[in-house]
């Protein structure tokens, strides 16, 4: 499957219209199997006019990871509503720093000092011996170059649990 990003646009018409506010995130590891799905419930993404802000009521985890580490932290990490920022449009709240630009890439970006701890939009890792950059795809604690060869899946949808 190729990389694909619906649109910010989409999203909110997905939302606000079809009004399916329930958000799962699902991150694959390839060499230990783990899995791991956020569900948020209560999501609200707003319009172009709130630079899509991305708000939610609660966050539960499912993954067979049965040591996790605290790793997976939740990836939208702010208190929201979290405006979508871009390396072009800095929305977040981060008084110093662009951190789309310091990702590389849009997110639902919060604070970002010294780096995003989460980037799922950002660039894989491709050979497992990359330099790590803030640029390159992450998530809070793990060691994402080692799964460059075998990184399986980052996948967002929407559901209606009802
Ligand atoms: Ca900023």
């Amino acid at each position: 499957m190729r990389d694909f990003w619906l649109g910010l646009d989409k999203i909110h018409y997905l939302n606000a219209v079809a009004r399916l506010q329930q958000l799962n995130m699902v991150i694959n590891l390839g060499s230990d199997l783990n899995s791991y799905t956020f569900v948020y419930t209560g999501v609200v993404v707003g319009g172009a006019d709130t630079n899509y802000s991305l708000s939610y009521t609660d966050v539960t985890v499912v993954t067979n990871d049965t040591n996790p580490d605290g790793r997976f932290l939740n990836c939208f990490s702010g208190n929201g509503p979290v405006p979508f920022s871009t390396p072009d449009a800095d929305h977040d709240r981060d008084l110093n720093l662009n951190c789309a630009a310091e990702a590389g890439a849009g997110w639902w970006f919060s604070q970002c000092d010294p780096n995003p701890e989460c980037n799922p939009l950002g660039l894989h890792y491709v050979t497992g011996n990359e330099a790590v950059t803030p640029k390159r795809m992450r998530f809070n604690g793990v060691e994402m170059q080692k799964h460059a060869y075998d990184f399986t899946l980052f996948r967002m949808y929407f559901s209606d649990p009802y």
